[in-house]
């Protein structure tokens, strides 16, 4: 046995008894079949498993039922299979599962297979020419046109090296699954071991798990441990994408995992009940209705869909159409991921396609170019999708919402960032999280930050700026603080706007008084000093200048700002000259009388009423100068 070097999956597909799970049998020693009712009727229900390692290719073969019934199993297992193996009795030849497994291997993009025309040994030369016919006129400009098609016997073992050698030669074109993206494994079954507790199997779709990680239960939101791995029917330390595996979990009842349900690496997928994709109808389906109802099928889920057509009313067979669905049951898929529809009844196969957005949004009528959004999804470079992505998103976009929606990985992602931040569509405005907007909607806050301040400089000449907070407010729900951040630095960076303190203003601004301002500004100083302790009211004092009210006050406004005049209370003002030669008096105070005083001797030491006193105590207690303790106050 040669070493391997290529995992693939294979699958079967075809009409039921034409020798699918006698075939598998022939080629790798294990009768596929698992299930006590399947043995006793000798027909396959439900998924069915077995492993061949030879010409340096590991193969895991899933083997579907394909009576008509069963169909939902069968796409269970045919999502994340790399070659069909298609399988067509001689005597039979195209039946109607033929025509439906063969449908959905398309729909769900299958590249490659292989044709074993089985039961050769019970038709002759003749009929074996005219199944080899009508299988090449059944496949004509199809995936599977030009494929092998090999005749073979379960039976008398003849063609089975042919066919063998036909699966090695397609093993070896067909394109590998990605080991270096996000480990993902959609489970297809659930069962308990003795002496082991739960285990999962599934094919493994991308990325890779190792005995002892941690890995997350999907929808439930579980963080499990992997305690045992076996790939290809053996216990193994890592399991890489391509492999069946099987999963031994620790911490969790088996009878609490479903198949539909997905392990993945932990926080890189997110449950959705709402999708956005890409619909194909097939040519002998009737016409499918916006807002109609259809079982739908991803990786091992089924659940039930509502199909809203963008755009139209109605979609017509062999068409297709961008769509959201709306699914009953949360699933766990990625962009790209390829869904299987069927209709309700008669229950058949009737279309699929391509998820395009995993996590998408409510259709709004708003929303006029959703459609260019969604085909750039389908085609675009990774730099226009993310510059598309930021554009749909005025309030920005992480990275970490990116993977959740593409399945990029981390890596490939940043480079995109940086790349697209270089060539300036799109700005970022945090590193942790890493967080970017698009640059035209960057700029757009850049300048209405400075519009911002440039009104407020206009209609408030005597402040000297606006506080950070009110600018920020200003800009509403609509900007993220990172966003805001950012926006500030730029324009701080670029000379445009300058901080002081807690006020942005406009780079160079200063405040300049007017002659009559800057006497009245010298007259309120005054009037408060004057007045020491025993200070007038504010209306008066401003009452008495020669300028109006409004300016008054901005010029008190700037005193306070200057710290030459002290708010200590709602309406009580003190110039800071009174309330140092206070400090001086308690000071001399506790020298003298000791370190205790109450409200009477506050009032006697400093001359003042009580409407004073109680202010200027609370005042000095807030400064801890003072402390209170019952009536009195002890001088710190
Ligand atoms: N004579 C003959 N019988 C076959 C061959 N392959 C399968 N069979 C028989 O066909 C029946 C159906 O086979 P099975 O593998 O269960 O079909 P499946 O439903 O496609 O999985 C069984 O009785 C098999 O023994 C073959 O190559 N030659
Ligand atoms: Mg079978």
């Amino acid at each position: 046995m040669s070493a391997v070097h290529k995992s693939v999956i294979v699958g079967t597909a075809g009409h039921i008894d034409h020798g699918k799970s006698t075939l598998i049998q022939a080629l790798t020693g294990t009768h596929p079949d698992r299930l006590e009712e399947e043995k006793r009727r000798g027909i396959t229900i439900d998924l069915g498993f077995a492993f061949l390692e030879a010409d340096g290719m590991s193969y895991g073969f899933v083997d579907v039922p394909g009576h008509e019934r069963f169909v939902k199993n069968m796409l269970a297992g045919a999502s994340g299979i790399d070659l069909v193996l298609l399988v067509i009795a001689a005597d039979e030849r195209i039946r109607p599962q033929t025509r439906e497994h063969f449908d959905i291997c398309r729909l769900l993009g299958v590249q490659r297979g292989v044709i074993a025309l089985t039961k050769c040994d019970l038709v002759d030369a003749d009929t074996r020419e005219l199944a080899r016919l009508e299988t090449e006129e059944f496949l004509k400009g199809s995936f599977l046109a030009g494929a092998p098609i090999v005749e073979v016997s379960a039976k008398t073992g003849q063609g089975l090296a042919e066919l063998q050698a036909a699966l090695r030669d397609a093993a070896r074109e067909a394109q590998a699954k990605d080991t270096a993206k996000y480990f993902r494994l959609p489970i297809d079954r659930s069962f308990a071991v003795k002496g082991f507790g739960s285990v999962v199997t599934g094919t493994l779709f991308s990325g890779q798990v190792g005995i002892g990680e941690e890995v997350e239960l999907l929808p439930a939101g579980k963080l499990l441990r992997v305690r045992g791995l076996q790939s290809g029917g053996k216990s193994v330390e890592r399991a890489e994408a391509g492999q069946r595996t099987a999963v031994n979990l620790a911490g969790i009842e088996h009878t609490a995992i479903q198949r539909g349900m997905v392990l993945s690496a932990r926080g890189r997928l997110r449950p959705t009940r709402r999708v956005d994709v890409r619909l194909e109808l097939l040519r002998g389906a009737p016409p499918l209705k916006h807002r109609q109802r259809v079982h739908f099928h991803v990786g091992t889920l089924e659940t039930i869909g509502e199909i809203y057509l963008l755009g139209s009313r109605e979609l017509a067979p062999g068409e297709n159409a961008l769509a959201q669905i709306r699914l009953r049951d949360e699933a766990v898929l990625v962009r790209g991921d390829r869904f299987i529809v069927r209709l309700f009844s008669p229950v058949v196969t009737i279309g699929g396609g391509a998820v395009l957005d995993p996590q998408s949004q409510r259709f709004t009528a708003k929303d006029t170019n959703r459609a260019t959004f969604l085909e750039m999804l389908e085609k675009g470079t990774r730099e226009e999708i993310l510059r598309a992505m930021a554009e749909r998103n005025i309030l920005g976009i992480t990275a970490s919402e990116v993977i959740v929606r593409t399945g990029w990985v981390e890596s490939e992602l940043q480079a995109a960032i940086k790349a697209l931040a270089e060539r300036q569509g799109i700005r970022i405005v945090s590193h942790e999280p890493l967080a970017f907007l698009s640059e035209q909607r960057f700029s757009d806050i850049a300048k209405q930050l400075l519009a911002r301040v440039e009104r407020f400089h206009k209609e408030n000449p005597l402040l000297p700026g606006i506080t950070r907070e009110e600018l920020k407010a200003g800009l509403g729900r609509r900007v993220r603080p990172e966003a805001f951040g950012a926006a500030l630095q730029l324009l701080t960076d670029q000379k445009k706007l300058a901080l002081q303190g807690e006020f942005v203003k406009k780079a160079g601004a200063e405040i300049t008084l007017a002659p009559e301002e800057v006497r009245a500004k010298e007259q309120i100083a005054q009037a408060f000093a004057k007045a020491g302790l025993a200070v007038p009211s504010v209306k008066e004092v401003l009452a008495q200048l020669k300028i109006e009210t409004a300016r008054a006050e901005k010029l008190l406004q700037i005193l306070l700002r200057e710290k030459v005049l002290v708010r200590v209370s709602a309406d009580l003002i003190f110039h800071q000259a009174a309330l140092d030669s206070l400090t001086g008096l308690l000071a001399r105070y506790k020298k003298t009388k000791g370190e205790r005083i109450g409200v009477p001797a506050f009032k006697e030491l400093t001359g003042v009423t009580r409407k004073y006193a109680i202010p200027l105590l609370e005042h000095l207690d807030r400064q801890r100068l003072t402390r209170r303790a019952g009536d009195e106050r002890v001088i710190l």
